[in-house]
């Protein structure tokens, strides 16, 4: 971090209302969205403890009183459900420091920042090292909305309009092309032809919840492996994180992006295509782990939607990458030339992947949900599918 902006993000971590002397600042690198930083303070008493700070990327996050409704509703809710002696749950609620004068966030010149206290003895992960991993994730996941569905949808704000609608990416996407960048455009004719082939996918959902086959929840909206932080002793998983997308939406959204990510092959922006793909024992795994806990609440349709929301979600963030590539990568931060092309790329070579796969797909989780029903848990350990 150079001088003038490590002054200035101290400048900012002195508004929240923690007691203690700051000691270092460094940044984190996470995430496609916000900056990040984390502190280390020599509190009262001699301890010390660190904190973890975000400046909040207001272009994309437009309404930040809403955003901090939303993650100040969840993460009360949370604390006073797993304070709860009746709930059994080695989770931990995110917790947010207010600001000096009992705000969620700063407004500062260099944008709204916002602070949450640091969870110690955790470890997230980038890449997937074993299906019990991918099992604890979408369980962890399952349960944060599971542990939210005693909480009024309602009160959650839509702080990105139609963040999860389908049908809306598409027409993003279609936008994309008509104003976009030509050459581009013009560079991009394959992607968009697989697109074009499979443009009915895209209302699937809204069209069974517009006939309320199941109703609006919470959805998380960002279950990437490392928005779980894992015990670093004992390896369960304690905290859920990134809240920035908790908002109202059709469940399997979450268990969809689950899938997009836990059980991909590759990275999210890997450039040799025969690396991508969609890992069956991976993704039986997170059934497992997502029916354990959500199987809870979910209807037997969205359970049947299963398979088809992992295709669907991970199409359509395919859909957005390749949106914002043609709009001259406005929206993702980027490290290369042609990054969110080569993003859109592997969503949608995981998509032709899950297609292959849909008959074993559908197929296990119609096992997987039957046995949920007979013994009210979808797996006691990784190792008995
Ligand atoms: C963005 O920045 P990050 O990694 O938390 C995006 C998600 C996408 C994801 C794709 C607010 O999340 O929707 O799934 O990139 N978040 C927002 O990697 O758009
Ligand atoms: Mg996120």
């Amino acid at each position: 971090m150079n001088v003038q902006a490590e002054a200035a993000a101290r400048a900012v971590v002195s508004e929240f209302a923690i007691d203690g002397e700051l000691l270092a600042l460094e940044r984190f690198e996470r995430g496609h969205i916000h900056d990040t930083f984390i502190s280390r303070f020599q509190m009262g008493g001699g301890t010390e403890q660190r904190f973890l700070h975000q400046r909040v990327n207001h272009r994309v996050f437009r309404d930040v009183p809403a955003l901090m409704n939303n993650i100040e509703c969840i993460t009360s809710h949370l604390a006073s459900h797993y304070g709860d002696p009746e709930v059994d749950s080695h989770m931990h609620a995110l917790e947010l420091v207010p600001t000096r004068s009992g705000r969620s966030f700063v407004e500062d010149a260099s944008g709204p920042w916002r602070t949450y206290v640091f969870i110690e003895g955790t470890r997230s992960l980038d890449r997937c090292e074993s299906p019990e991993q991918a099992f604890l994730a979408a369980r962890a996941f399952g349960q944060f909305q599971a542990d939210l569905a005693g909480l009024d949808v309602s009160k959650l704000r839509m702080t990105i309009p139609n963040f999860f609608s389908s049908p809306y990416r598409m027409r993003q996407l279609d936008e994309a092309v008509a104003k976009g960048d030509q050459d581009r455009v013009a560079g991009a004719q394959a992607e968009l032809a697989f697109v074009g082939a499979r443009r009915d996918m895209v209302d699937v959902i809204e069209a069974a919840m517009r006939i309320g086959r199941f109703p609006r929840r919470v959805v998380h909206g960002d279950t990437k492996l490392n928005n779980v932080l894992f015990c670093d002793r004992a390896g369960h998983a304690l905290c859920v994180v990134d809240l920035d997308t908790c908002m109202p939406g059709y469940s399997l959204y979450d268990f969809g992006d689950l899938v997009r990510f836990t059980a991909a092959q590759s990275k999210e922006d890997e450039t040799d295509l025969h690396q991508v793909g969609t890992d069956f024992e991976l993704y039986k795994a997170l059934v497992d782990g997502y029916l354990a806990s959500a199987s809870s609440f979910l209807t037997e349709d969205e359970i049947r939607l299963m398979p088809f929301a992992a295709r669907l979600v991970t199409f359509t963030i395919g859909l957005r990458f390749l949106a914002d590539h043609l709009n001259g990568d406005v929206y993702f931060k980027v490290g290369r030339e042609g990054h969110n092309l080569d993003r859109a790329r592997v969503q949608f070579a995981m998509v032709a992947s899950m297609e292959q796969q849909s008959d074993a797909m559908e197929s296990y989780v119609r096992a997987c949900s039957k046995r949920s029903l007979a013994t009210g848990n979808g797996r006691l350990a990784a190792s008995d599918s």
